[in-house]
């Protein structure tokens, strides 16, 4: 999979891209990913990509022809992109949308700067983005975020397939604990469930720590998902009913 993430500060992903996971996939050539610098898609001799916004106030304003010029350059390069605006003003990115664009040839990722875009630029892209609620200096640090949340999805990219399956958030439930040696840290046991080498009672003990730690910190996530009998009554015995 292609991803090309268009930039003022094309230098800001050289260490993300040459560590870790992300360097090791693009060695293996499942991934490619290519920062684009907006500045090339500029005439003048100050290469400028931003300009003082109309009605006044405060910053500046991303212009729109270096971005246009920019889109309408990498789209005669097939395959054909799928373009995302990242701003704060978008919608929320979350692991569904990870999964569908994991399954993309080509994503065209745009990083806003300075205090906003050219709203014209917004009927260029197929849709515009925030990775959550605040305010970052622009869209560098949540184009690697949504970088990396596609890429790990991507088969092969992690070295073992199920890892991905059994992510917090890839049935919708937070993860249960985990635990690896000593058995006694500081006083603190390893769950003795997980030391009795019987696996159908781990698989049981893990679904119902992955409800109940998701009960405890984001009850929310519990209405939009798939629950079992078996989850329901775990869970109407923590206190839980289905319609608060
Ligand atoms: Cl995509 N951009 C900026 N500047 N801030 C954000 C964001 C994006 N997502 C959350 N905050």
């Amino acid at each position: 999979m292609l991803f090309d993430i268009l930039t003022i500060f094309p230098g800001f992903f050289s260490s993300p891209l040459q560590d870790g996971l992300l360097s090791k996939a693009i060695q293996k050539d499942l991934i490619q990913v290519r920062p684009i610098n907006l500045r090339d898609f500029t005439h003048d001799r100050h290469n400028t990509v931003d300009d003082r916004p109309y009605g006044g106030g405060e910053g500046m304003v991303m212009k729109p022809e270096p971005i246009y010029e920019a889109l309408e350059t990498l789209r005669t390069e097939p395959p054909a992109p799928y373009v995302v605006l990242l701003s704060p003003r978008g919608r929320l990115f979350h692991q569904e949308m990870a999964h569908e664009w994991a399954g993309l040839e080509r994503l065209l990722i745009v990083c806003g700067r300075y205090e906003g875009i050219d709203e014209r630029v917004a009927r260029f892209v197929d849709t515009e983005v925030s990775i959550g609620d605040y305010v970052l200096f622009g869209g560098e640090a949540a184009a690697l975020v949504i970088l990396e949340a596609v890429a790990r999805l991507i088969p092969g990219v992690l070295g073992c397939e199920t890892s991905s399956q059994r992510d917090s958030f890839s049935d919708g439930l937070l993860e249960s604990p985990c635990y690896t040696r000593p058995p006694d840290f500081l006083g603190q046991r390893v769950p003795e469930v997980l030391l009795s080498g019987d696996h159908a009672r781990i698989a049981r003990w893990r679904r119902e720590q992955s409800l109940l730690v998701t009960l405890q910190r984001r009850p929310d996530l519990l209405k939009s998902i798939e629950l079992s009998e078996t989850d329901r009554e775990f869970l109407e015995m923590l206190g839980w009913s289905c319609d608060t």
